[in-house]
């Protein structure tokens, strides 16, 4: 679940970590106990706090300067948030999706763990890049097991996607398949559906139910 969100709820004594800015995007991961959120037009960075205990003080990407380094040559970073079961390093593991921008307005997913020590940390040298200049990629993505193996499936819009060069935004989903992380942005890992509709923007927005009754959730 990734949505923009108001934070209302919040006192005023946590809210050192969230207020000012605008344009925040919101995920919520029972698994471990989280609510992240990004604030995509300062810096780049996401903030994480308890979803059981949320007076406790709230973390941030922020501190760890490699990140924060790392993440200085794009923009719009988290602009888009998902969760979902990877193996990575060999063991099963929830994850983070979040996307960035580069200047050249083409696009980036990495990911962030929870560590052991219950900070939010880079997972070094994995990430899906999309060389499409202003595809929009990434504007939304839902974490789904489509196949129901265990292992989530990674669903990335790209609204604005267009392989043809008399139409325009016709738009893309593009589904990474489960399984081992650190492939996870080779070709083979990547099915495509395409929008046909000029200007439908198909993409723009993802959720998932069991469409048809098989346990198996659709999209
Ligand atoms: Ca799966």
């Amino acid at each position: 679940m990734a949505f923009g969100y108001s934070m209302g709820f919040l006192k005023a004594g946590q809210l050192n970590s969230f207020t000012g800015g605008v344009g925040w995007t919101m995920l919520v991961d029972e698994s471990n106990d989280l609510i992240l959120i990004s604030k995509i037009f300062e810096g780049g960075q996401v903030n994480y706090i308890s979803i059981s205990d949320p007076l406790e003080p709230a973390n941030s990407t922020e501190d760890s300067q490699k990140f924060t380094k790392h993440v200085k040559q794009f923009r719009n970073v988290g602009s888009s948030l998902a969760s979902g079961t990877f193996s990575i390093y060999g063991v099963n593991q929830t994850i983070y999706a979040f996307t960035m921008q580069y200047k050249s307005m083409t696009n980036r997913i990495e990911f962030l763990r929870y560590s052991k020590k219950k900070i939010l940390t880079l997972i070094k040298n994995v990430g899906i890049e999309s060389e499409t200049i202003n595809a929009m990629f990434g504007w939304a993505m839902l974490g789904v097991d489509l196949n129901g193996d265990g292992y989530t499936e990674l669903v990335v819009g790209a609204p604005a996607q267009c392989d043809d060069d008399e139409y325009y935004e016709t738009g893309a989903l593009h589904i990474y398949t489960g399984g081992d992380l650190e492939t996870i942005g080779k070709v083979n890992r990547m099915r495509s559906i395409l929008g046909t509709k000029i200007g439908s923007r198909f993409g723009n927005a993802i959720a998932s139910a069991d469409i048809d009754g098989d346990n198996i959730p659709g999209y």
